[in-house]
């Protein structure tokens, strides 16, 4: 990252949770290179939200590393960005505790993604699920992030880390810039293959449900196939009437550039069968250079380190600045 401070800055994670799906590449990842050159791009392989959900400690190593060398391989250039695992910056942590002091219960139980994830998992509806919001708040306000590129389904914790940063500076006077979420106006959240009212989650017990940026050709191919539509065989943009079609047409065109009267124009009297089959074909040659860089990138572990602990260096040392004020606003004592 360049030290030019006239650039706003940018700050995004991803969850070492999987290989990362369809849904996190065009709502999220995708998007990330392409803000490197107008802002000072924060990018985070969060693996202590990962905790959230009980993990194998031997897979998350290996899933953090994947990560990392994935949103290199998607064209996020360490010469640009920072680049670094979560963790490796003990700075998130402590301005957690800070913020966590600053938000109510109340904002917190009222996240969905607290309530969809103590749903899906009953038996660990663990603290950190409860105040991941918290932590997600100190990683965007750690740095003073203007822009905070997510898919749709983070959007409310970009606005709970507004209303902690606007209640702190409010207490405390002025600290924390306001962050905004930066939704793409296309692919914002990406349905499950075969649910498709319900967004498209690399931890989906059914693995026709996702696309994964690993998958090969036959794989991407015999997913699309299977993919949940609808019967009366009309291929026409409905979201509400025809959840399943439209989906495949917004991917479509997140990687073709055509539009929804373009696709129904394509595909008039053609049926799903030759729709799936376009839709399967253009993601996999969108993904196949993607996997090319990734499979070279994860061979070079020394190279990845490297690149790792640089970003995490630059990272401590931008956020621990921030941090002392927020230590000096609140009353912590602080020797000369
Ligand atoms: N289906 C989606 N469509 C568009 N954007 C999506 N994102 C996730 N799913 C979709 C965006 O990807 C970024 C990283 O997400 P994350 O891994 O930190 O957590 P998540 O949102 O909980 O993603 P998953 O895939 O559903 O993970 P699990 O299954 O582990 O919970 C975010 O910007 C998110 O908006």
């Amino acid at each position: 990252m360049e030290s030019n401070n006239t650039k706003q800055k940018v700050f995004s994670g991803i969850q070492p949770t999987g290989t990362f799906t369809l849904g996190n590449y065009i709502g999220a990842v995708r998007n990330w290179p392409l803000l490197q050159d107008e802002y000072d791009c924060i990018y985070s392989v969060v693996d202590q939200h990962a905790l959230t959900v009980r993990q194998d400690p031997a897979t998350l190593r290996k899933r953090t590393y994947e990560a990392a060398a994935m949103l290199l391989a998607s064209g996020i250039d360490p010469d640009k960005s920072l680049v670094f695992i979560q963790s490796h910056n003990p700075v998130h942590s402590q301005l957690s505790w800070i913020l966590a002091c600053n938000t109510q219960f109340g904002e917190l139980s009222r996240m969905t993604q607290f309530k969809d994830k103590s749903a899906k998992h009953p038996d660990n509806v663990n603290g950190g699920l409860f105040t991941y919001p918290v932590l997600m708040a100190a990683d965007i306000l750690a740095y003073n992030a203007h822009q905070v590129p997510v898919g749709v389904d983070q959007k409310q914790h970009v606005e709970l880390a507004r209303n902690i940063a606007q209640r702190f500076n409010a207490n405390y006077g002025e600290t924390f810039v306001m962050p905004e979420a930066l939704i793409p106006k296309v692919g914002a959240k990406i349905m499950s293959l075969q649910e498709p009212t319900k967004k498209m989650s690399k931890s989906d017990e059914n693995p026709n449900a996702f696309i994964l940026l690993l998958d090969d050709e036959a794989a991407i191919m015999r997913k699309f196939k299977r993919a949940v539509t609808d019967s009366d065989g009309v291929v026409k943009y409905d979201v509400e009437n025809k959840p399943g079609v439209s989906n495949l047409m917004g991917i479509y065109n997140v990687f073709t550039g055509k539009s929804f009267e373009e696709i129904e124009k394509e595909f008039d009297g053609a049926g799903y069968g030759v729709l799936k089959e376009a839709v399967g074909s253009c993601v996999y040659q969108t993904l196949k250079p993607v996997q090319d860089r990734y499979n070279a990138i994860l061979s070079d572990k020394a190279y990845l380190e490297k690149v790792l602990k640089e970003g995490s260096e630059k990272a401590i040392a931008y956020s621990q600045r921030l941090l002392n004020k927020v230590y000096r606003k609140v009353g912590f004592v602080q020797f000369k």
